[in-house]
């Protein structure tokens, strides 16, 4: 399989499918299309139907959009947990999952994803803020209800955790203020080797857009 993504330092959809692959260690390649560059429209649309990054491809078949992925995954490697087994914490995991894919446009706007930010707030706003609290909510939901048995939403690392991961670098990079048992879950997740893979691997990159570099 062949994972195409854009520049690790900002490329949030990009992180997606990427951590969940090398965290559930699923074999794959990568390739890298620096976002906006002179070469980007040709270099993406040449395996893009809709332009954007992430992509999978794997043999004859391609998959866009970062949830359609993570399905395709999950059909494509039964029993390697990208999904909780529990149908209950499936059903609330998908759900959180989808909320992420289809919301919280506010947060995304203010404080887009950014590895090589060192913490740093900003002014947040209500719109942001509400983002926020309903994302912190759905953490400690997931956990109580369903993470007992280890760091993360559902206990051990799934598609949910994917799916928030650019918004772990958020909180982080921002400095958003969350409770103590938020804080916790992201430092599981700040914590993974994959996690450290990715954000060496942004601050090392030579790219820099401005709309991410200079949010104040
Ligand atoms: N809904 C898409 C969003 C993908 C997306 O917006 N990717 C950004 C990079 S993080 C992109 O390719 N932007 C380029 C553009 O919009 O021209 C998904 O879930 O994969």
């Amino acid at each position: 399989m062949k994972l195409v993504i854009g520049n690790k330092a900002y490329s949030s959809w990009s992180l997606r499918p990427w951590i969940l692959m090398r965290v559930l260690d699923l074999p794959f390649e990568e390739d890298l299309i620096p976002l906006y560059r002179d070469d980007w429209v040709e270099r993406i649309r040449a395996v893009s139907p809709g332009g954007k990054v992430p992509v999978l491809i794997d043999g004859d078949l391609l998959v866009w959009e970062s949830l359609a992925i993570i399905e395709y995954l999950a059909e494509r490697f039964p029993g390697r947990g990208v999904w909780p087994v529990d149908l209950a914490a499936r059903v609330h995991a998908r759900s959180l999952a989808t909320e992420m894919h289809g919301g919280f446009g506010p947060l995304r706007a203010r404080c887009p994803m950014n590895v090589r930010r060192a913490p740093k707030p900003v002014v947040l706003g209500a719109e942001v803020e509400a983002n926020v609290v309903r994302i912190v909510a759905g953490w400690t939901e997931a956990c109580r209800r369903f993470g007992a048995e280890g760091p993360f939403l559902y206990g051990a690392f799934s598609a949910a955790d994917a799916m928030f991961a650019p918004v772990v670098s958020r909180f982080h990079s921002y400095a958003v203020d969350v409770p103590a048992e938020a804080r916790a879950y992201m430092q599981a997740v700040m914590a993974l080797p994959a996690w450290q893979e990715w954000v060496e691997a942004g601050r090392a990159e030579p790219w820099y857009l401005a709309e991410s570099d200079d949010v104040v």
